[in-house]
């Protein structure tokens, strides 16, 4: 029998032209966070990148820097959406905060057009901010997945709820490339409510007998 999590990869493997952003913007929980609450954000994987340290590890990343990688529907979201919230949130005057790379403001551009949007508004936010972003930017080459614990993290955090919603998500790789469990994510960060949840995966292009199924699970959650 086909489960929730079925459903949601053939509703996602319909989607035409998925496009993908890949930041650093410090620790990678909080951006899970923020974007997996964005409608038009289909999935998302925190991991590290950037750097040049072979088979890096949360305790032993090197020289890469921790980053979220963003899967999304450009008709609902655009790219230019995504950095402008990257910049608003999140500290780019300088690149090294603190334990050197590992929470750099950095952008990985997947093509040229992704490159000129990026230089495009930030030129635009320098001069309104009348200062200089130091935000490293660089063609992305690869991206190295963090583990299975640092993944939705903060809704990990909610034991009663990441349990129940594991009974339809079971594998880790599911939990992970959900677009619910990303909403949810977001959810517990307070980046969007429930209801604004509802709202969307009643225009989610899945059956409605699917549909029926996953509203009634949401309800059913206990936070
Ligand atoms: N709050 C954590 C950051 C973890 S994040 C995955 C800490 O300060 O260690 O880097």
């Amino acid at each position: 029998m086909k489960t929730i999590a079925d459903f949601e990869v053939e509703w996602q493997a319909r989607i035409p032209n998925i496009q993908t952003a890949t930041l650093g913007m410090g620790c990678f929980w909080s951006p899970d966070a923020r974007f997996g609450a964005m409608p038009g954000v289909i999935r998302t994987r925190v991991g590290f990148a950037g750097g040049t340290t072979h088979e890096p590890v949360y305790r032993q990343m090197g020289d890469h820097t921790e980053t979220v990688q963003i899967d999304f529907d450009p008709s609902l979201l655009s790219f230019e959406d995504i950095i402008r919230t990257f910049w608003a949130y999140h500290t780019s005057t300088h690149r090294v905060t603190y334990r050197e790379r590992q929470y750099m403001s950095i952008l990985f551009y997947h093509d040229q057009q992704q490159k000129q949007t990026i230089d495009k508004v930030k030129k635009e936010l320098e001069l309104e901010r009348k200062e200089t972003i130091e935000t490293e930017i660089q063609p992305f080459t690869a991206f190295i997945l963090a583990e299975d614990r640092h993944q939705k993290y903060h809704l990990k955090r909610f034991k009663q709820a990441a349990g129940m919603l594991k009974t339809s998500f079971p594998s880790e790789a599911s939990f992970m490339n959900s677009t619910l469990i990303a909403r949810l994510n977001g959810f517990v960060k307070e980046f969007g409510t429930l209801q604004n949840i509802h709202q969307e995966i009643k225009l989610w292009n899945i059956p409605d007998s699917s549909r029926h199924i996953l509203l009634d699970m949401m309800q059913k959650i206990r936070w």
